[in-house]
């Protein structure tokens, strides 16, 4: 069984190694001790969808939390992410786009590495926009894709150009897609284009400014169609990234909230859209009781 694998000869010498965005430090807190028995890494936009999910979960694998203790968010103090562990499960907020992304990545993973976790696996339970997707069906990662349709996540080192590929496992989305089967809603496996911007990096006509037409958009929008996009975020070229670099299994999977070839702005009502959100978190929660063998 693989450890989750940092690649950083400067990590050794470190007396500390503060995890700042975290709130947690090699130091202060006995690593091994509070993690090293996470399994599942779930991440997802938003604290408070993390808090949901972690009781969700809580219920699923019948956790008990020990006499004396309640649900915490251990990431309080940074005031920046939310994290929760539930057993073998931690639930993380990673915020929206690629930077908040990849500064949680970088820290969830040397945490993992620190704490001696056996094999996580991480999934990124999120949102959408669907190309000739509805929504409220869900759309699970066949290869993430950049904007100029890589399967890589760019980044900028010391002044140039790096890129890492995308990957994610083929195991794990098969074994989500029988459990899709069972669910009252509709899975589908694509190609998941992820940009920098939600307006008019996705071709939105509904920004602050847009100087490209309707016409223009729905070229582009059937272009994705025809190329096998089935949906467009914001984290998942660095989500798949930085987990397979990391030697970690890992997976995506988001309900749609619009349709783009029908429109632009996300209409649905607060309940239904709480309904929808729901729908990744019963995936990852059907695999992970698959793993832990609870019916
Ligand atoms: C999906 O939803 C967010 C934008 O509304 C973004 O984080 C994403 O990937
Ligand atoms: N999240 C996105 O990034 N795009 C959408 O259209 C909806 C949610």
């Amino acid at each position: 069984m693989a450890l989750a694998q940092t690649n950083n000869p400067y990590l050794e010498a470190m007396e500390e190694d503060v995890l700042y965005h975290l709130g947690l430090s090699t130091s202060t807190h006995d690593l091994a001790a509070m993690f090293g028995d996470i399994r599942f890494v779930c991440m997802g936009g938003t604290p408070q969808r993390m808090e949901n999910f972690a009781k969700f979960i809580m219920k699923e694998i019948d956790h008990v939390l020990q006499p004396g203790t309640c649900l915490q968010d251990i990431s309080r103090h940074s005031h920046r992410y939310a994290m929760f562990k539930v057993g073998p499960v931690l639930c993380i907020s990673h915020g929206m786009g690629v930077p908040s992304m990849s500064i949680v990545l970088h820290e969830v993973i040397k945490l993992l590495s620190h704490a001696k976790a056996r094999d996580p696996v991480f999934f990124r339970l999120g949102t959408c926009g669907g190309v000739d997707v509805d929504p409220g069906n869900v759309v699970i990662t066949e290869e993430a894709l950049d904007g100029l349709l890589r399967p890589v996540f760019e980044n900028i080192i010391l002044g140039k150009i790096v890129q890492r590929p995308t990957q994610v496992d083929p195991m794990v989305i098969e074994s989500l897609m029988k459990l899709g089967e069972k669910m009252k809603f509709t899975t589908v496996t694509g190609r998941t284009l992820c940009t920098n911007d939600f307006y008019e990096g996705q071709g939105r006509v509904d920004g602050a400014f847009c100087n490209y037409t309707k016409e223009d958009k729905m070229e582009y929008m059937n272009h994705l169609k025809q190329v096998g996009v089935k949906n467009i975020e914001m984290e998942s070229t660095c989500f798949t990234a930085m987990t397979h670099m990391a030697k970690c299994r890992s997976a995506v999977i988001c309900v749609v909230l619009v349709n783009r070839l029908c429109g632009d702005q996300i209409l649905a009502t607060k309940e239904t859209m709480i309904e929808w959100q729901n729908r990744p978190q019963q995936l990852v929660a059907a695999y992970i009781k698959q793993q832990l063998k609870i019916e």
